[in-house]
């Protein structure tokens, strides 16, 4: 249809013309250990505050009319300033601190094209909108900040390549998260962006794992390839004598196979090299084994029960962001292992799936969780895909990672039927293609009965519960109380309960805002909660503070500060000791 009008300043809602092409979990490829060509490095950005970009097409780069005479254009990009990428803007320069809508981002870069291969561009995660444009074509849009997207680049590369990315990290009431969250709303293409180069035909899903059978001796491989073709795969462990093949039909092919491996655990992480073959692909993974799954009040991993001694953790860095760099990740698994734990939730969202691998490595059990938080627009079909595409995108990449034993689909959402048909639905999902996960939600406590009477329980295999009785609700009896009061018939993990403190602050145990207070308020939790046998674990909030635009008193100065440590990392407060010392008995006597 021709325009009637040539300028953009008619135009009301530019983002018609990018809705066709999503890009969703269907991207998703296995990349795990393949060869990868970064793009992280310097690019060419502008603040693009009002969309400019995508409702003048700077991307096609008209610079010149029909007639062949010079235009003039509102952008520079090889004069634009430059940014080193992935990083969140917001901690790249002060005057940034607070944006929250659009900036494009754009780079050169020259690629030697290989006969017969296919190129996938990798976006380890952009927050929130990402509109991916490669020489002057528009490639595809990705909606969600926290989980991985490919982009089949192979038709459009040349030996000069412009690759261009409108990054968009405007809250909106729709999507997931909605527009409040008690965490700071980064924006930027924060985590690695690459290219992988791969055969013709490639291995797309590499799934394997112990099937759950409690005989530990039954391993299944899920395989799918990038075209519907008849072939076979075969599958490597040397370690454990397999060398098998697998019939693969339409693209897709499945077995299972017997073997004894040594178990995964947090004591004892072990790890196996895999490896696939399929035609001219082949991909490798380190792999644990491990079995995990609920029987009445228990979690049982391999078969014993367990207690989940664990900690809550954002994904934060006072300097960085979400852009965390692998030491800081490192650094946060450290922390939680010398607290006493074997277990962590990583909140609100999907993490970086690095920190999956190290957990792996490192002997961590992890809780995994997509941003239903607060007053998400239940009702709306556009936000459930959303959400369940987060989900699916998240489940997918970690697949093969056996330190992930939690799939949550929401945090603290009041108990409406909307609410319940929507996160009923994520639950019914992640059961069918989630594999050998526990699914729990963390959800609130009825005020009315004081009971744990959320719905959604009937859904779950572990009722999570966030309390914070002590702090928020002062009358420290409400949590005795509560407990006798309920009487669930699945295991209880008290995914937050916390208190805030400026580290260094001190005073009595009634001061608010003091170490004193948030250590007495540990000690209660603690006292309380160790007596009750449907208990099985906990995640307290919080391990380090972390920033968030909520919370401006004196003490807080735009941080939430219930981190057992200050948000460098470099003070503990007194409730860090009080937790550890709890943890390492119950290590003990575990042992
Ligand atoms: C909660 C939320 C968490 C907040 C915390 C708090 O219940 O789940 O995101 O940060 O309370 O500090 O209030």
């Amino acid at each position: 249809q021709k325009k009637k009008y040539m300028s953009d300043i008619h135009l009301e809602d530019y983002t018609e013309e990018y809705r066709d092409k999503q890009i969703t979990v269907d991207s998703l490829v296995f990349d795990t250990n393949r060869k990868r060509e970064s793009l992280n490095g310097l690019w060419h950005y502008a603040v693009d505050q009002y969309n400019t970009c995508l409702r003048q097409h700077w991307f096609a780069e008209r610079r010149r009319d029909t007639k062949g005479n010079t235009m003039p254009v509102d952008y520079s990009f090889d004069e634009w300033p430059t940014m080193q990428l992935p990083a969140c803007w917001n901690t790249v320069e002060k005057e940034y601190l607070l944006y929250e809508n659009s900036m494009v981002f754009t780079r050169n870069f020259s690629f030697a094209k290989n006969e017969g291969e296919r190129v996938l561009l990798k976006i380890g995660a952009a927050n929130y909108l990402c509109y991916v444009f490669l020489n002057k074509t528009f490639m595809g849009m990705h909606r969600g900040g926290s989980t991985p997207f490919f982009v089949d680049v192979t038709d459009k590369l040349e030996a000069d390549n412009r690759i261009l990315l409108v990054v968009d990290a405007a809250r909106r009431p729709e999507q997931v998260p909605t527009v409040n969250t008690d965490w700071f709303n980064y924006g930027g293409a924060y985590r690695d962006i690459e290219l992988l180069r791969l055969p013709e035909t490639y291995i797309k899903r590499f799934q394997i794992g112990l099937v759950p059978d409690g005989t530990y001796r039954n391993i299944q491989v899920t395989v799918a390839l990038s075209e519907p073709i008849h072939t076979t795969a075969v599958l490597t462990v040397n370690e454990l004598g397999i060398h098998e093949e697998i019939c693969v039909e339409n693209g897709v092919g499945s077995a299972v196979f017997s073997a004894a491996p040594s178990l995964w655990s947090p004591e004892s992480p072990t790890l196996y090299n895999v490896c696939l073959t399929c035609g001219q692909d082949t991909v490798t993974d380190r792999v644990g084994f491990r079995e995990i799954k609920v029987e009445g009040r228990d979690i049982l991993l391999n078969g014993k029960p367990l207690y989940l001694r664990g900690i809550s953790c954002h994904e934060d860095s006072a300097s960085n962001g979400k852009a965390l760099t692998d030491e800081e990740r490192m650094e946060n698994l450290r922390l939680a292992k010398e607290l006493g734990c074997n277990f962590m939730r990583l909140a609100h969202y999907p993490h970086s799936e690095k920190m999956a691998q190290i957990a792996d490595e490192y002997g961590l059990l992890l809780w995994e969780e997509i941003p239903v938080y607060w007053a998400i627009h239940f009702t709306n079909p556009n936000t459930y895909a959303d959400a369940e595409n987060q989900l699916l995108e998240l489940i997918y990449r970690d697949w093969n990672r056996a330190s992930v034993i939690v799939w949550s689909v929401g945090n603290e959402n009041a108990d409406t039927d909307e609410r319940f048909a929507f996160m009923s639905r994520l639950s019914d999902c992640a059961r069918r293609v989630g594999g050998n996960r526990l699914l729990s939600a963390a959800c609130l406590v009825d005020a009315v009965t004081n009971t744990i009477a959320d719905r959604m329980a009937a859904k779950l295999d572990i009722i999570g519960i966030n309390e914070y009785c002590g702090w928020y609700i002062p009358d420290f009896e409400y949590l005795p109380q509560m407990l006798r009061n309920s009487n669930p018939d699945k295991p209880v993990v008290i995914s937050e309960f916390g208190a805030d403190a400026l580290s260094g602050h001190h005073g009595t145990v009634t001061d608010k805002g003091t170490e004193d207070c948030m250590a007495a308020i540990y000690e209660q939790q603690i006292a309380t909660l160790r007596a009750i046998d449907y208990v099985k674990g906990m995640t307290p909030w919080i391990l380090y503070d972390f920033r968030c635009p909520r919370r401006t008193s004196v003490i807080q100065k735009y941080y939430n500060r219930k981190g057992l440590l200050s948000e460098d990392k470099a003070h503990k407060k007194q409730a860090f000791f009080v937790l550890q010392a709890y943890y390492q008995k119950l290590a003990e006597k575990s042992d």
